[in-house]
């Protein structure tokens, strides 16, 4: 068992003490190609409540100076919220967690350049070792590349907009996002409202069921009869595997994850709050359109996700981008109250 990872190495009669170790971060000071914060490196030691926060939102999806503005709102959101945030990308070749404030600017103000790169998983070695060679890409880290380096920092709770999914078409286009391999293979709870209307739902929950991961949605009261989310829509027509109740019972999963050391991730759904919710119908004829003009424009791979959201923005004269910024606020104080929670039980 890695050091920064706690949890039962051997069959214990008491898992609960067990549980309880602590977590250290595996990043040395002087690592090359990974830097972490002096503040969320004494948050993880110390066992305060830290959030990930991931950046291709900002780096392909808001303009600057908005996107430096909602980054700095969300981080707010968790110091509110009682917990120590942790934005994540890579900055001159270095990847980050914990950006400060003016390397948050930095990056956010590089929005949109061609330098300036949406990192998953697989780009992780590129941007860090191009880096390393003298070549300094920046590059917003998407939800599989946040996972992958807050999980190094030993974050446990990361909460973002949308989970990226299968695409429409993906049964042949094999367009399927890292996202999910990712929580499949990387313990870390990820607290989003679903994945965008524009996926194929039904079969992003049947990957996620391959892949191990547990998709369980805050019911908030309602009974068992949930929809999985879907972004800037609470009804996908897809019911939610499980539902949750509260804060409390997701931290308590979390926990449960740690003490069997399953080593996958945890998919938390928060429906964008009602009153910013567009109507399912409404937003399924917007997507089409978006959709078609992605097909003509050719945009596929990595560019298609942005392409189609910025279409987005355009159809609905800006009311995407307002129900957006709902949701992940939404989202981000619900992950803090989630690591809020967690961070109590391990004391
Ligand atoms: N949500 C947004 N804008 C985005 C994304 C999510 O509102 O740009 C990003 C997330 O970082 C997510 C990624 O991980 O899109 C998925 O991209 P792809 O479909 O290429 O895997
Ligand atoms: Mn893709």
């Amino acid at each position: 068992v890695p050091r920064c990872h706690p949890g039962i190495s051997s069959v214990s009669t008491n898992v609960v003490f067990q549980n309880r170790g602590h977590a250290r971060c595996s990043v040395p000071q002087e690592n090359p190609f990974i830097k972490v914060s002096e503040e969320v490196r004494e948050a993880i030691e110390t066992q305060k409540p830290v959030v990930a926060l991931e950046t291709t939102i900002y780096t392909h999806g808001f303009p600057y100076p908005e996107n430096v503005a909602l980054a700095s709102h969300l981080e707010s959101i968790v110091r509110v919220n009682g917990g120590i945030p942790a934005t994540v990308g890579v900055l001159n070749g270095v990847a980050r967690v914990g950006l400060q404030a003016e390397e948050l600017i930095e990056l956010t103000a590089s929005a949109g350049k061609p330098d300036t790169k949406k990192i998953s998983r697989r780009d992780l070695a590129f941007t860090c070792g191009l880096g390393f060679a003298g070549r300094r890409l920046n590059g917003g880290t998407t939800v599989s590349g946040t996972m992958v380096l807050a999980h190094l920092a030993a974050i446990k709770v990361f909460a973002t907009g949308g989970l990226g999914g299968v695409h429409s078409g993906g049964e042949s286009s094999m367009d399927i996002s890292a996202d999910l391999t990712e929580l499949g293979r990387t313990r870390m709870a990820v607290v989003s409202s679903g994945c965008k209307s524009f996926l194929d739902i039904p079969r992003t929950l049947e990957y996620l069921e391959t892949q191990g991961v547990c998709v369980a949605t805050f019911a908030d009261g309602r009974d068992g009869n949930v929809d999985f989310p879907a972004f800037w829509t609470r009804d996908s027509g897809s019911r939610s595997p499980l539902t949750i109740e509260n804060e409390k019972e997701a931290a308590a999963m979390i926990y449960a994850q740690q003490g069997l050391s399953l080593t996958s991730g945890l998919l938390f759904a928060n429906p964008i709050p009602a009153e910013y919710s567009i109507a399912k119908k409404e937003m399924g004829s917007i997507i089409a359109q978006a959709l078609r003009d992605a097909r003509k424009s050719g945009s596929v791979g990595s560019e298609n996700t942005p392409f189609v959201l910025e279409r987005i923005r355009e159809i609905t004269k800006g009311e995407s981008i307002t129900a957006n910024k709902a949701l992940v606020e939404a989202n981000v104080a619900r992950g803090t109250k989630v690591a809020v929670h967690l961070s109590n039980l391990e004391q």
